[in-house]
Parts: C-alpha cells; sequence; structure tokens
C-alpha cells in the first residue's frame, strides 16, 4: 500500500562532520548488546499497526525506536531498507468492523490514512515497503504451502497447523520456559485450549472460511491465514532471510516473533530469519498498559487536533529510553515543550555562523555515541540540552550544525 512522505534527511558528513558509528542494540534472542555487522546496506522490519483504532502513543513510541534505527545506519553511510506491515485482516478488525456497522474494509482504510497522517506530522522515516497483508495474500499463500511441503504442519478440521515439536530451534528468540509460553500464547491470540492439536503450542498457519468471515480462495482451501505467517512471508519477501532487524513493541517477543521466526526458517530451510531481534518497552497510561481493549489510549491524532507540536510530542518520547516500559502524564509534554523553546531559542541565539566549531562537533559526536550504544535517546537529548544552556548564555555557537544533527539523528526539526 502507499506509505507516507517523509522529508530528506540531511547529510551530517557533507557538513564535514564524518560517518557516523555503527549500531548496537539489544537483542532479545541472545539478551545482550549486538553490534549490527552491515557493510553496504541494512534491513529493518517492524511490525506494525491492526487498523482497527487510531495510532496511541505506545505505537508511536515502538516506530520512533525504529525510526532511529535508521538514522542511525544512514548516518553511519547504510542504505536502508525498512518495511512495515498493516495487519489489515484479523479477528480485532472483524470484531470492531460488526460492532460499529461498517466494511471492515473500509475501517481499516480509514485508520490507515489516519496512521500515516500521525507518522507524517512526527517525521517518522517513511518504509520502503508499507505492506498490507490482503495485498500479500499469494506470497503468503506461497509461504504457508512451503511449510506443508517440507511436512511440518496438520490439519485439525480443516484448519492448518505449524507442528511446533518439528523445530529444534523453538525459542530462540524468546527463550522462555514452556509455562511462560503457554500463558503468553492464551492470552496474546493463540490457542492453547484447541483440541485436537498435537500439542497445545502449535499454532495456526491457515483458517478455513467460517461462514460471514472474509475468505481467499487458495491451493490451501478458501479460508485467511494466521498472523505470525504473514508478518514472516512479507519480512522474507521484502528483506529476504537473515535481514538485520525485527523489531517491534516487547508484547510480540512471544508468541509472534518466536512463531514468525520459527516459520520463516522451516520454510526457506534458511536461518536465521534476522540478526537481531529488538523489542520497545510499553508505554502505558498512569501505570497501565496502553491497549484498545483497555480504553486507556492517548491518540496521537487527536493530540494533534488539540494544536500540539508535533516535535513537542517526538521530544517527549525521545526522552525515554526504547527499551524501558514507562507510562504517559500530561507532565510529559509540558517538559517536552519547554526544551522544545530552550532548543529553539538557544538555535536563534547561537547567531548565523555555519561553521561546524569544536563545541557543536562535540555536540554532534555526543548524539551519535548515545544512540549507537543501544538508541540511548534520553542521553542524546541531554546532550543537546547541554548545547542549547550554552548556547542560550552566548557561550558557544554552531547553531546550524546542531539543528542538522538534531534534525539527521533525533528527527526533530527546529
Ligand atoms: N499488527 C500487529 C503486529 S504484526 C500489532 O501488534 N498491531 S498493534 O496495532 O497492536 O501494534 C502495533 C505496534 O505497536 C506493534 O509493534 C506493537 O508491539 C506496538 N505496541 C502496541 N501497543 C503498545 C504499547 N502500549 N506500547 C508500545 N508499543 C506498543
Ligand atoms: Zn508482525
Amino acid at each position: 500500500m502507499r506509505a507516507w512522505a517523509s522529508e530528506p534527511v540531511p547529510s551530517l558528513a557533507a557538513r564535514g562532520l564524518g560517518t557516523g558509528l555503527a549500531l548496537s542494540v539489544h537483542n532479545t534472542a541472545t539478551g545482550q548488546l549486538a553490534r549490527i555487522e552491515a557493510a553496504h546496506k541494512a534491513g529493518v522490519y517492524v511490525c506494525g499497526i491492526t487498523p482497527y483504532d487510531a495510532t496511541h502513543l505506545g505505537h508511536a513510541a515502538t516506530m520512533l525506536a525504529f525510526d532511529l534505527v535508521q538514522r542511525v545506519w544512514l548516518d553511519a553511510g547504510l542504505s536502508v531498507t525498512y518495511t512495515q506491515n498493516v495487519t489489515d485482516i484479523d479477528d480485532p478488525l472483524l470484531e470492531r468492523a460488526e460492532r460499529d456497522g461498517v466494511d471492515w474494509q473500509d475501517l481499516a482504510q480509514r485508520e490507515v490514512q489516519l496512521f500515516r497522517g500521525d507518522m507524517e506530522a512526527l517525521r517518522m522515516l517513511a518504509p520502503q515497503h508499507f505492506t498490507g497483508v490482503v495485498e500479500s495474500m499469494d506470497l503468503v499463500v506461497a509461504a504457508i504451502e512451503r511449510l506443508r511441503a517440507a511436512g511440518v504442519t496438520y490439519e485439525v478440521d480443516g484448519d492448518l497447523y505449524f507442528d511446533s515439536s518439528r523445530d529444534e530451534s523453538f525459542g530462540r528468540v524468546s527463550r522462555l520456559d514452556r509455562e511462560t509460553m503457554l500463558g503468553l500464547f492464551g492470552e496474546r491470540g493463540g490457542d492453547p485450549e484447541r483440541s485436537g492439536k498435537r500439542d497445545p503450542l502449535d499454532w495456526l498457519l491457515w483458517r478455513a472460511e467460517r461462514t460471514g468471515e472474509p475468505a481467499w480462495d487458495s491451493p490451501l482451501g478458501a479460508g485467511r491465514p494466521g498472523w505470525h505467517v504473514e508478518c514472516a512471508a512479507m519480512a522474507v519477501e521484502h528483506l529476504g532471510m537473515g535481514f538485520e532487524i525485527q523489531g517491534g513493541g516487547s508484547d510480540l517477543v512471544f508468541p509472534h516473533h518466536e512463531m514468525s521466526a520459527a516459520e520463516a526458517e522451516m520454510a526457506f530451510a534458511s536461518a536465521p530469519f534476522a540478526q537481531a531481534y529488538v523489542h520497545a518497552g510499553m508505554v502505558g497510561l498512569d501505570g497501565d498498559k496502553m491497549s484498545k481493549s483497555r480504553g486507556n489510549l492517548v491518540l496521537v491524532s487527536e493530540l494533534l487536533m488539540a494544536g500540539v507540536d508535533p516535535m513537542a510530542l517526538r521530544l517527549a518520547l525521545l526522552s525515554h529510553h526504547y527499551r524501558t516500559d514507562w507510562s504517559w502524564t500530561v507532565a510529559d509534554l509540558g517538559a517536552a515543550r519547554t526544551r522544545l523553546a530552550a532548543w529553539r531559542s538557544a538555535l536563534s541565539a547561537s547567531g548565523p555562523a555555519d561553521q561546524p566549531g569544536a563545541e557543536a562537533t562535540a555536540v554532534v559526536e555526543a548524539i551519535r555515541r548515545a544512540l549507537a550504544e543501544d538508541l540511548n535517546a534520553p542521553a542524546a537529548v541531554l546532550a543537546v540540552d547541554e548545547w542549547a544552556a550554552a548556547a542560550q548564555q552566548g557561550w558557544v555557537g554552531g547553531g546550524r550544525t546542531v539543528a542538522a544533527a538534531v534534525d539527521a539523528l533525533l528527527g526533530v526539526a527546529l
């Protein structure tokens, strides 16, 4: 589907600031920091929205983490391929459409359009492949057929399941014990209780047509795919096996990313699916996880409609480390507004000089170091704060250089 539009990222190298550092990120599959080895190009797949409701701050925070990944890579001179999916057919979407008496496709289209506007306002880099499940149905079916041909599937009352016992590396992503897996599988869309399965953890690949539900004709019969195989198929199609980063929020570690990796490695008889599995923390509101089902959403579009400067919102998100779980409060926005005003005022106070100067170069290096070490945006923001305080006093210059770095690396337009 059509992505949104994003502005070009300024080149710091072209300003005489050299190239940026290689990225290290926390890899869920090892529990350690992984230096991403990429010579010329790098790919990232981000699990995107299920479009039955508007983008909330949790979605935005997760998208921002992977936006920073790309900014670090671009600064390091890599060519980046970014794929983000839209789960545009799934039970929650059908249920919401039914509840509201609207067509599920219209609902999805409307919410995706709202999401594009939110992403654009927040200056998120646009994916090269913004890809929906419905438009990818053929390749999802082809991936399921590969699994069937590999002999790792079986049927339960006409539905097709993945036989988890056939995958010796199962657990490669989450490294969880079986009991925890079973609990999370039940909570997050799985069906551990369904009878007829060989193992409660076996998961759905193809759901045969049910009356009143949309279905697609295929060599598997009429039906629709299970969730995990969709992302496995779309990621491999657009990035190939062994791409650099599989990303999303930490609610996707298990079962989603575990099962997608298992499917891809089985279907394409190659490993690994991704070099690193990177997960953003959960954003809540006043202590609870922000989620559609809890009804405690703070919507990006509502804040923007209320006149919030999207750059203040972006700064509010940047002031939390992507891996920590945190809760949104109105104070976050107040602090970000004050900070944005201070940066802007420092920029005008720092004079017209276009030369990078020692202080500005030091700020650029500090931002680069902070982001390259597990995307430490809060540390990068503090480095800019220090420069802004000094520039405000007239002690340092280099405003244009700092502004270019803040734009290129943090995505904030001053
Ligand atoms: N469509 C699937 C992924 S294939 C999905 O999880 N959709 S979603 O709309 O529920 O979430 C979209 C993205 O935002 C996912 O990466 C998810 O992990 C992340 N996310 C969802 N809720 C939160 C939250 N409260 N805080 C941070 N990230 C979140
Ligand atoms: Zn996904």
